[in-house]
């Protein structure tokens, strides 16, 4: 996919689904016109944080090498690029500017107050309905922009609903319920409730563009790992193993393998394995541990990585996830 521009994202990512959103309408596509890196935010492939080292997603990383890391400077690009839904083109300059104080008003306070009354414990505070409040507050008076023509800027979508809409979206999944039974947010929730029911939303929710497992970097060295294995060495402290069944101790090498090797490797030795780990590993971790690293042949010549001079150290795991093909379908 070299020559493609490559977008960093995150499936759930209200701001990185805005930018999906964008770059979808513009016609660009996952493995035709971009390729899509799906990042765990636990841990940021190198490749990301060498684009943008503040490290959030999304983030477009152009042909030329020009980086786009903010969601709505990415979703401008897109429609500049093409906008056969006129969500930039074809508004009054006043019409802009409400649009633009609207998104200002989601991504400040808005956002804020969102992030407070869904995690609390994470931002320290104590008083969660308080920020719901001032949530409702912003809402109430979106939905009195929406009653005279059903969009934030009149009678057809713009911008500001796409930048808007996610997290509003998040807003209501934290209590659908009590959301759904708010007063003051008949037009506001009708404007949700077709979003929620696009083709849109839903196809910026599965693959393609939304996928559930992370891209694999080719700066890491990856193990794949039976399951009972892996809990056991987290529990253990030490991973003895070199590959399914046998112990580095015999073997005299850990094997690991590169990201295009992985799959081959899965189906080769593990198809019939029951649940399976795959443990992303830095390099720059393993030699820092004193330990070597060497590229040898297996029977059929392919080169792969060894790990050599000791059993695999757990503080060079970067990642760990059950290893799978994407599961299909699903758009929750
Ligand atoms: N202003 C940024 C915000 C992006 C952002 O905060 N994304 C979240 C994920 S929803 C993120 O990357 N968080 C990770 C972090 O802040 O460390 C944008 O619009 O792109």
């Amino acid at each position: 996919m070299a020559g493609l521009p490559v977008l960093y994202s995150f499936r759930r990512c209200p701001y990185a689904i805005r930018a999906r959103l964008g770059l979808r309408a513009a016609g660009l596509a996952p493995g035709v016109s971009l390729e899509l890196r799906e990042v765990d935010l636990a841990c940021r492939p190198p490749e990301l944080l060498a684009a943008s080292a503040k490290g959030t997603v999304p983030v477009l990383v152009l042909p030329a090498g020009e980086v786009i890391d903010e969601s709505l400077a990415i979703l401008h690009w897109a429609l500049q690029q093409r906008d056969p839904q006129g969500w930039l083109a074809g508004w009054s300059a006043e019409r802009r500017a409400a649009g633009a104080a609207l998104i200002e008003a989601n991504d400040g306070p808005f956002k804020h107050h969102l992030d407070r009354c869904r995690y609390p414990e994470r931002f320290g505070v104590t008083d969660p309905e308080r920020h719901r409040t001032a949530a409702l507050e912003l809402l109430q008076a979106w939905n009195r922009r929406l009653e005279p023509g059903g969009w934030l800027l009149g009678s057809r979508p713009a911008l500001a609903d796409i930048a808007v809409l996610p997290f509003v979206r998040q807003f209501r999944g934290s209590d659908p319920e009590r959301f759904d039974a708010e007063p003051g947010l008949a037009a506001l929730r009708a404007w949700l409730a077709r979003f929620l029911a696009s083709a849109e939303l839903a196809a910026v929710l599965a693959p393609p563009w939304g996928l559930r497992r992370s891209w694999r970097s080719p700066s890491w060295l990856y193990h794949l790992a039976l399951e009972r294995d892996w809990q056991r060495a987290r529990a253990e402290g030490i991973y003895p193993w070199s590959t399914r069944g046998r112990r580095q101790a015999e073997v005299g090498f850990v094997h690991l393998c590169r990201a295009h090797q992985i799959a081959a490797t899965r189906d080769r030795f593990y198809a019939d394995a029951g649940p399976v780990r795959l443990l992303s590993l830095d390099p720059a971790a393993l030699t820092a541990a004193g330990l070597e690293l060497r590229d040898e042949p297996a029977p059929d010549g392919e080169l792969f990585p060894h790990l050599h001079g000791g059993p695999l150290p757990l503080a060079a795991v970067r990642h760990h996830a059950s290893d799978g093909p994407e599961p299909a379908g699903a758009t929750a």
